[in-house]
């Protein structure tokens, strides 16, 4: 009976091993090839998987399989952790992004129809829900709450997990990238305003920061500290949680050209993907360069999401121990061993009983609260954070936000890019699939300030329905 039950938990450790590393690791989809590229935590190619239709948006769940959201072909497509297998859920429709709940369940954008759906793990639309104009960016909070950018009407809405919204809040121009933070607020990248926004968790805004030209991705780190991708500048900007800027990274002399997108791994490091290079830039949390990884097979690579699960594991299943190792997720992220990697066991009893200076912090449990002192101190933190932010909020309360209006589209919109007529994202001049978030390819858009580049984007959007 004790061989028996041994072999079955050495199976399932095995089993747990295997998934942990095929969780530990960055899906990097690429517009322009219609691929999705499997990248290990050394910056090495472990795989490239072709899905079609301009890949965006890309999800991890807990079994370690990437969901990828793709904008010129109807459906998402689900990758198994080992690449074995691909399917295809009829859901979402010129999506720029997807994100997986508590549940497993999957939200994608759909942007040409401003509506937001939620889909079972087995892909089943449960339902589609209003947005604004231009649902841009989702990400989940740790209520399993929905928050998404809206990037034509300029907006953040927040939604249960039923899809109700909770408020919809007017930000800068063109919203992107949005990531939560610790405290439950929620900092958001303004693409054409230059400016990152910062939202409490009911939808007050606390603050709003310029930031280099063309922020598009943005993400927090382990520290608290948000970092920012600015596309024109190529600039990665590091805000601390009061908005002042910590560090500036130029991305140029470290080869990365176009830097758009930023997430976070399970060791804490933050990955930056520069779509005009097609590098991958690894940095540690003090903002050093790590690793470069130039991917020269791939044309476009402008991803938006949790490109390694770690978002999800940290918000979505913080209580979860994914890699089988006896510490939850939460803990994992907070105190920076990775949520999916086992470690040794006797590394875990020294964490646990007898903490070494200079090694792993110790987790010293409290008789009294049951957290331990990470936890304490999070939620000493929180508290004074949720009190200043109260401070700053309270001004606010009651009155217009004072931001500009985003300008009427052009009544030309239609005719205003005749190249582009006829299939809208290949023609003579732009031989690759695009849109007008791309300011090497209509630069007069960009250019002209956002009107033009948004009335492009949804032509665009309405011929790919047409041919889609
Ligand atoms: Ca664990
Ligand atoms: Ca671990």
């Amino acid at each position: 009976m004790k061989t028996f039950l041994s072999i079955v938990l050495t199976l399932a450790s095995v089993a747990s091993l295997a998934r942990a590393q095929n969780s530990n690791c960055i899906w990097i989809p690429d517009v322009g090839t219609g691929t999705v590229t499997l990248l290990g935590m050394d910056g090495t190619v472990r795989g490239v998987f072709a899905v079609g239709g301009a890949p965006r948006g890309a999800a991890v769940d807990a079994a370690g399989n990437a969901w990828i959201s793709r904008l010129t072909e109807r459906g998402v497509v689900r990758i198994a952790a080992d690449g074995s297998r691909i399917d295809t859920f009829t859901a979402g429709i010129t999506s720029k992004t997807c994100a997986i709940d508590r549940d497993g369940n999957v939200w994608i954008t759909n942007q040409s129809l401003d509506l937001i759906t939620k889909m079972t793990p087995a892909g089943i639309v449960l339902g589609d829900f209003p947005t604004g104009d231009g649902p841009r960016v989702v990400a989940i909070d740790r209520n399993n709450d929905v928050w998404l950018t809206c990037k034509f009407s300029g907006e953040v809405l927040k939604y249960d997990s039923l899809g109700n919204p909770y408020f919809r809040t007017q930000v800068g121009l063109g919203p992107r990238g949005i990531a939560i933070a610790e405290d439950g607020t929620a900092w958001v990248a303004n693409l054409d305003s230059s400016t990152v926004s910062h939202l409490s968790a009911a939808g007050i805004l606390l603050g709003d920061y310029p930031v280099p030209a063309s922020p598009g991705g943005i993400a927090v780190d382990r520290r608290g500290n948000i970092w920012i991708a600015s596309g024109l500048a190529d600039v990665v900007t590091i805000l601390r949680p009061d908005g002042t800027v910590l560090r500036s990274i130029l991305t140029m002399p470290l080869g990365g050209h176009g830097a758009l997108n930023v997430a976070p791994d399970g060791d804490g490091n933050m990955w930056v993907v520069c779509k005009l290079s097609s590098t991958v830039l690894k940095f540690n949390l003090d903002g050093r360069l790590e690793r470069r990884t130039d991917l020269n097979t791939l044309s476009r690579p402008e991803p938006f999401g949790d490109l390694t699960g770690a978002l999800r594991a940290k918000f979505a299943n913080p209580s979860d121990d994914e890699d089988g190792d006896g510490l939850t997720n939460e803990i994992e992220l907070g105190q920076g061993t990775n949520p999916f990697l086992a470690i040794d066991p006797s590394v875990r009893e020294g964490l646990v009983r007898r903490p070494e200076p200079g090694t792993i912090r110790a987790l010293r449990v409290s008789r009294r609260s049951g957290l331990h002192h990470d936890q304490r101190s999070a939620v000493r933190n929180r508290n004074q954070r949720d009190s200043n932010s109260a401070q700053r909020a309270e001004p606010q309360v009651g009155r217009p936000l004072q931001l500009p209006r985003i300008p009427p589209r052009s009544r030309n919109a239609a005719n205003h890019h005749a190249h582009c007529a006829g299939d809208a994202r290949v023609s003579d001049r732009h031989p690759q699939p695009h849109d007008c978030d791309d300011p090497g390819v209509h630069p007069r858009c960009r250019g002209a300030g956002g009107p033009w580049a948004r009335d492009h984007e949804r032509d665009h959007d309405r011929r790919t329905l047409r041919t889609g």
